[in-house]
């Protein structure tokens, strides 16, 4: 690991970060969701400038021990397995509209306390941005300077990777560690839908247990308007029974998951189904979290006019039936649904259908 970052340079970088977090004073409306609440009211990341909520940086924590962020996951502490789950609220997949400013404040918390409900009998103790699993939908404009923030909210090492970001992961993807700060800049050179999330080793057990979410990046001259939305799949592998439960880290690592979701719940837009109108253009902005699976991406009943492969923009293609989105890779897919009826979408890899990778769109 000798490429990873010495405690002495993260000290380094943690001392340069708590100076200049005085000089953000407006922050972006990230609402952090506190522990114990339920987990999925979208904490809206537009980049508006109410709610300066994080400026604060805490001091560092005396040095002990080796690298927290190392540390592996606390399956086997903290709260008890079993424990009643938490109320579930759906999580809202519209994004926010990115504001006209060239300067966007995104600030993001990191947490080790985000009990979630994950159906109706299954809970899960996870780690967050903001408090929801996914994260807050982020949404800026290409070639925005991206002013970000992270406050390390936890019990261990944390860290962000945006995927939209050219920049160096050797200064600003690096560990920050509990009660800590760390700012950096980045600009949005490239349109699309990119996963966020955090890059701390294990990485397999940050993403598995919630640390993700999708930014998306809107090309200078805005596609067509359209009503659009924001699905994240991703991976739950609790241990077995009912109530609260934490990581089963051989499931995990077996890629054997219990749960593939939409929007970090099982089966949620089936009984609150996404709307649109017959005719009407539907945008759908797609994020694989993983940890692991691929996404097969597909809508029952309908055609893909338009797939935009990875987010990207430039090459279309044109009337897919099916898009596969690896871990780690987005897609934004356009379709018109004619007729009014009910329309499911799913990961078409059926293995995984069953576990909660069934959401639906109600035309009318
Ligand atoms: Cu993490």
């Amino acid at each position: 690991m000798n490429a990873m970052m010495t405690r002495r340079r993260f000290l380094s970088i943690a001392g340069l970060t708590s100076l200049s977090l005085g000089s953000v004073a407006t922050l972006a409306a990230c609402k952090d969701q506190q522990p114990g609440t339920a987990s999925a009211t979208q904490a809206a990341a537009s980049p508006a400038p109410a709610g300066a909520t994080h400026a604060a940086a805490s001091p560092a924590p005396a040095a002990t021990g080796s690298m927290p962020g190392m540390a592996m996951a606390s399956a086997t502490s903290g709260p008890q397995e079993g424990a009643p789950i938490p109320a579930h609220q759906v999580y809202d997949a519209r994004p926010p509209q990115a504001g006209p400013e060239t300067t966007k404040k995104l600030v993001l918390t990191t947490r080790n306390d985000t009990a979630i409900a994950i159906d109706k009998e299954v809970g899960y103790y996870g780690w967050s941005f903001n408090g929801t699993i996914p994260g807050p939908i982020l949404r800026v404009r290409q070639g925005d300077t991206v002013e970000t923030t992270i406050t390390n909210k936890g019990t261990m090492g944390h860290s962000i990777d945006f995927h939209a970001a050219q920049t160096p992961w050797s200064k600003n993807y690096q560990i920050i560690l509990p009660g800590d700060s760390f700012s950096f800049s980045w600009t949005a050179n490239h349109a699309g839908v990119f996963m966020y999330h955090c890059g701390t080793p294990p990485v397999l057990e940050h993403i598995a247990n919630g640390m993700y979410g999708a930014i998306i990046v809107d090309p200078p001259q805005p596609m067509r308007p359209a009503r659009e939305y924001v699905i994240v799949q991703s991976e739950f592998y609790p241990t077995a029974g009912t109530g609260m439960r934490k990581l089963d880290l051989a499931a995990a690592n077996a890629g054997n998951p219990r749960y593939v979701v939409f929007n970090g719940y099982a089966n949620q837009y089936q009984e609150t189904p996404l709307t649109a109108k017959a005719g009407e253009l539907i945008r759908l902005y797609v994020v694989n979290a993983g940890p692991t699976l691929w996404s097969a991406f597909h809508v029952i009943g309908a055609l893909f006019e338009s797939v935009y492969p990875s987010g990207s923009l430039d090459s279309p293609l044109h009337w897919l039936q099916t898009w596969s989105i690896a871990p780690g890779d987005g897609a934004i897919f356009e379709l018109t649904i004619p007729d009014p009826g009910t329309y499911p979408f799913v990961t078409h890899s059926f293995a995984y259908t069953g576990r909660g990778a069934i959401g639906l769109i109600k035309v009318e």
